[in-house]
């Protein structure tokens, strides 16, 4: 089944299907892109010399990626606004556009270099101010009000995993590069139960508070622990990659909040990582957690703003939270 007929089978929003296909599209585009790896290097690769709004290098790819998604909207009418990793501020585009879209244009943009996956991941929100621009203020919603979110994943295949909530599952969709079509390769796909995988950046271990460093403890104590079971590692560097990971054989992932970033919030962005990668989590029976909170439940006060987040496997989930309760 193409990805179009089955949000038409999904859904009677017409204009919720047009920003989704918008998206979807541009993503061809960026495969295409990416696809031409070494031979694109000279042109593609390498740093523009600018810093994007985090403070970070952007990479080339980073702003081609960006260019292609901003784009892709602005011809979008229900789109009427953009908010990305790689701008300062939102883009008003269609004043009469029902949606917001943000992104993360290439998350874990660094793998390129070594030739791993990439992906853009994206979050659609409802515009409520009709007729006037757009502003920064109007994103700032809870992740509940998501309409739609996903990810894609530039892996060995193209992967889109794409949920438009309220019960409707997951689907995942794999892109055919011959005709540019996304099929559906898997409907309501569910989170594994009692995993043995689970991935964070280890290294940071001695910056982690004591919570967090007890739950690790716990799990690389194995079969002599509390936890009564081995465990295994994972870490791709890519947040869409270990999602993709836990959203196909089940695992947990974590990036806490740690003593040199605790003042910013953390390390990863709520409005386009966290809350549109907790609502496919919560939408394949996982949970998400800022390590108190619902993800999804999270009032934002800025469209950058950071958190540390917790998502996968419910079990794993709810004992983070517990230490971090106690
Ligand atoms: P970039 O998109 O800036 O490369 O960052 C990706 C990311 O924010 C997230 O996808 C990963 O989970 C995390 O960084 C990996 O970071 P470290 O391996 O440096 O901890």
């Amino acid at each position: 089944m193409r990805l179009i007929d089955y949000l038409n089978s999904k859904t009677t929003d017409s204009n919720l299907v047009s920003t989704i296909h918008s998206i979807a599209q541009a993503s061809v585009h960026i495969t295409f892109l990416l696809r031409r790896g070494a031979l694109a290097e000279a042109e593609i690769h390498g740093e523009v010399g600018n810093q994007n709004v985090q403070g970070e290098e952007q990479k080339k790819l980073d702003v081609i990626a960006n260019d292609m998604l901003i784009e892709t909207l602005t011809k979008e009418s229900h789109c009427a606004g953009i908010a990305s990793e790689e701008l300062d501020d939102a883009i008003a585009t269609h004043p009469n556009g029902e949606h917001l879209v943000l992104f993360d244009p290439l998350d874990g943009s660094s793998n390129i270099e070594i030739n791993m996956s990439v992906g853009t991941i994206f979050s659609i929100l409802p515009y409520h101010r009709q007729g006037e621009m757009a502003t920064n203020e109007d994103f700032l919603q809870i992740g509940h009000e998501q309409l739609a979110s996903g990810y894609i994943m530039y892996g060995t295949s193209t992967i889109l995993m794409l949920t438009i909530g309220r019960g409707q599952g997951v689907g995942m969709f794999v892109l055919n590069p011959t005709t540019g079509d996304y099929l559906l390769h898997h409907d309501d796909i569910r989170i594994t139960r009692g995993t043995q995988e689970y991935a964070i950046n280890g290294s940071n271990y001695r910056h982690w508070f004591a919570p967090m460093q007890k739950y690790v403890d716990e799990l690389i104590a194995g079969e002599t622990g509390v936890r009564g079971k081995n465990y295994n590692t994972r870490w791709v560097a890519a947040m869409v990659s270990e999602v993709n990971r836990i959203l196909t054989r089940g695992g947990v992932f974590l990036y806490p909040a740690d003593k040199r970033n605790v003042s910013k919030g953390g390390k990863l962005r709520l409005m386009y990582e966290a809350n549109p990668m907790a609502l496919l989590i919560e939408e394949a029976g996982g949970k998400a957690t800022d390590t108190v909170n619902d993800v999804l439940d999270i009032e934002p006060t800025h469209i950058h703003q950071r958190i540390p987040v917790v998502l996968g496997c419910p079990e794993e989930v709810e004992r983070v939270r517990e230490l971090h309760l106690a």
